[in-house]
């Protein structure tokens, strides 16, 4: 399939309440392309709750159920055991959730919801911070972000790993995407919902966020991008248990292959106050976890 084929029903309406140039927005939009109209989302407290619009209007083309910020996998699962109750089984439930109501305050719900195999999809868009309430760290938050909790010299931890912590759950399907790829992002999607009734599936969306990241609107889809080209964010899918390198990425196993990180962090004012010490740490990083990869290919 080509970027032409992609399905010109729009579920994102104009006029809705995102910044000029979010990343969140424009990954919403190919995932619901690829899901279709019957679909149930839910929301809890983050920015998509404000794209959407204020009640009763809507931004959004399907039901969106809004959600406490804790609750996501929770309210995902009433949603699914009371559709099945009503013998309604041609509709996918959807978590849609940022990093925080993924990586921290919602990872229990989500956990859990795993564990009880429930049926549905759950997505977490990853600004890594916590935009909505402007600008705090979150356990995804990559090392050396400036955000308002970390100030001065910027995160001290690296990026948790949810999508691994996700595949620990033996879930059916796992996979990595970013907003600046939407064929490879949509693909995803459709195989997650084509497993129907095997479990909870889980993708993880890297979604830069201009005002975050401190960063021109018109760069998302090259900071995207960059963020694959340098091997910061790996695209990957684990489909019933099988690691499968994604096209964008699969080439940069060979590490010659890679751009220099600095390539991705000098265009982001949120990686200002970085030390060269600071870069080296970041491509150590980015280097180990590679050779990580490169130990799950060779188990396959
Ligand atoms: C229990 C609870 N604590 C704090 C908040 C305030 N709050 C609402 S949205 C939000 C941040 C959401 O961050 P994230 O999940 O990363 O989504 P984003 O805003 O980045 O899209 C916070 C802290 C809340 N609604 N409920
Ligand atoms: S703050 Fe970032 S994630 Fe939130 S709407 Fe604006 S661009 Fe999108
Ligand atoms: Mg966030």
């Amino acid at each position: 399939m080509t970027i032409l084929g992609l399905p010109e029903e729009e579920y994102i309406m104009s006029g809705n309440a995102s910044c000029p140039g979010c990343g969140a927005a424009l990954a919403l939009r190919h995932v619901l392309k690829a899901l279709g109209k019957r679909t149930v989302l839910v929301i809890p407290a983050c920015c998509t709750s404000v794209i959407q619009g204020l009640y009763p209007r809507s931004g959004i083309g399907v039901p969106v159920l809004n959600m406490a910020f804790e609750a996501t996998g929770a309210a995902a699962s009433g949603v699914v055991a009371a559709l099945k109750a009503k013998g309604k089984d041609d509709i996918t439930v959807v978590g849609w959730a940022g990093d925080g109501g993924t990586a921290d305050i919602g990872i229990q719900a989500l956990s859990g919801a795993a564990e009880r195999k429930t049926d549905f999809i759950y997505i977490c868009y990853d600004n890594e911070a916590y935009m909505n309430t402007g600008i705090q760290r979150s356990g995804a938050t990559p090392y050396g972000a400036l955000t308002t909790t970390t100030p001065v010299l910027g995160k001290k931890e690296h990026k948790k790993d949810m999508p691994m912590i996700m595949a620990a759950h033996k879930i059916p399907y796992v996979a990595t995407a970013t907003s600046g790829y939407p064929k490879d992002l949509y693909e995803k999607v459709k195989r997650a919902k084509e497993l129907k009734g095997e479990g909870t599936k889980y993708l993880h969306i890297l979604s830069p966020c201009p005002p975050g990241w401190r960063y021109d609107s018109k760069l998302t889809v090259k900071i995207s991008k960059l963020a694959v080209e340098t091997g910061l964010w790996i695209l990957y899918e684990i489909d019933r248990g099988k690691f499968k390198l994604s096209g964008p990425s699969k080439r940069l196993l060979d590490p010659s292959k890679r751009k220099p990180v600095e390539e991705y962090l000098k265009l982001q004012g949120r990686f200002r106050g970085l030390s060269d010490e600071d870069i080296r740490e970041i491509q150590r990083w980015v280097d180990e976890n590679w050779k990580n990869i490169e130990k799950m290919m060779e188990t396959e």
